[in-house]
């Protein structure tokens, strides 16, 4: 059922049922966006990007994609069905009646942008101005999907404005310092404020029924309250991580990898508070090894912990960035079969594995894992 001629399947319902059709982003044309309020808080005070802004070379875009390309190749030859977006040319001025910015993103991380909840792909609100258009790149694919499966669901999330109303001015400081940011993020002081909802889709983790969702830079308590009026027949728990001093993504912070197993940063562990519901349905959560890496790669906007940023194709196997040897050796030690994958140089462009992604269709249906509320 995965050739590429035959009419494409969407439904997906959790992170690790055997995979059959994925989304791989492309680096094509990637740009380093110019100075916003939500970007500039996310970007490490110590960072190299800070300052720098424009097309990122051709040389590391050949480089990133070499790498996509593979990785599209090697989950085709383990069966799985790949389609690639249709990038735009990000280095171009956009504007809404509300703002305008210099440049756009780029289309490698599929993840942040496409949320696949059974038969649905949503399009999330995105909150960087640079990324209010990303969706563009996915609409052929989207569309072609809908014209596949008549049972197929085509959704966006609102529009955001995006003005200056929904960040808070004092993340807009040069200096911040990691310690007052740490005290910030412990006490849920975001960047983004309560404006209206906003969510990037690599902030939800899916569970069958349950839907997990991080609260943090791009995920505010409106974007988790509209995914749960969008989804009435899921249950929705907001969950949060303290020890993150940049919380975007729940994706290198808190990683499913099969039914009763998660592996939680320990740098950014879930509060106890937050525990109950893993801890009553018999769901173990383990620190996950450590980084191999001292530091990014350059001109990255995320952390080390990309490390465990895993795909997982099915229950028994994951593929694992080739040089996160301490993360392949965990999840060897956890019994699962590790397909190392050769990624790192397209780290840059927005993300490892998990982000460079997004499920079309798993087998399997909707289940109910945490049967104790
Ligand atoms: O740890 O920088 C990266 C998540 C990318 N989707 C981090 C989070």
């Amino acid at each position: 059922m995965n050739r590429t001629d035959e009419p494409a399947v969407v439904e997906s319902w959790n992170e690790w049922d055997p995979l059959r059709h994925v989304i791989v982003g492309r680096a094509d044309g990637g740009c380093i966006p110019p100075p916003e309020p939500a970007l500039d808080a996310k970007v490490p005070e110590d960072s190299d990007m800070r300052g720098q802004w424009g097309p990122r070379s051709q040389e590391t875009v050949d480089r990133a994609n070499e790498r996509l390309d593979a990785f599209a190749r090697l989950l085709e030859k383990r069966g799985v069905r790949v389609d690639r977006p249709t990038p735009i040319d990000f280095n171009q001025p956009i504007a809404t009646p509300d703002w305008r910015t210099e440049s756009m993103f780029g289309c490698m991380p599929p993840r942040d942008v496409l949320l696949t909840v059974g038969k649905e792909m949503l399009e999330a609100t995105m909150s960087y101005r640079c990324r209010w258009f990303e969706y563009l790149c996915y609409r052929p694919l989207l569309q072609r999907y809908c014209e596949d499966d008549p049972a197929m669901r085509h959704e966006a999330a609102p529009k955001p404005r995006l003005t200056d109303a929904d960040y808070r001015s004092d993340y807009l400081s040069e200096r911040i310092g990691v310690e007052k940011r740490l005290k910030w993020t412990a006490e849920k002081h975001f960047v983004t404020t309560e404006e209206e909802p906003l969510f990037d889709a690599a902030d939800v983790l899916r569970f069958g029924r349950d839907l997990v969702v991080q609260h943090g830079f791009t995920t505010n308590l409106k974007g988790i309250d509209w995914l749960r009026r969008h989804f009435p027949d899921h249950r929705v728990h907001a969950v949060n991580f303290p020890g993150d001093p940049y919380p975007i993504h729940i994706d290198a912070t808190f990683t499913p990898i099969r039914p009763g197993l998660i592996l939680n940063n320990p740098d950014r562990r879930l509060p106890d508070d937050q525990r109950g519901l893993f801890e009553r349905n018999g769901w173990e959560i383990v620190d996950a090894a450590r980084p191999a890496h001292n530091s990014p790669p350059p001109l990255c906007y995320s952390s080390v912990w990309l490390s465990m940023n895993v795909l997982v194709l099915d229950p028994k196997t994951v593929c694992v960035e080739a040089t996160e040897v301490h993360q392949m050796e965990q999840l060897d030690r956890l019994g699962m079969e590790v397909v190392p994958v050769d990624l790192r140089d397209a780290y840059a462009f927005g993300g490892g594995l998990h982000c460079a992604t997004a499920d079309v269709r798993r087998e399997g249906a909707r289940e109910d894992y945490f049967p104790k509320g």
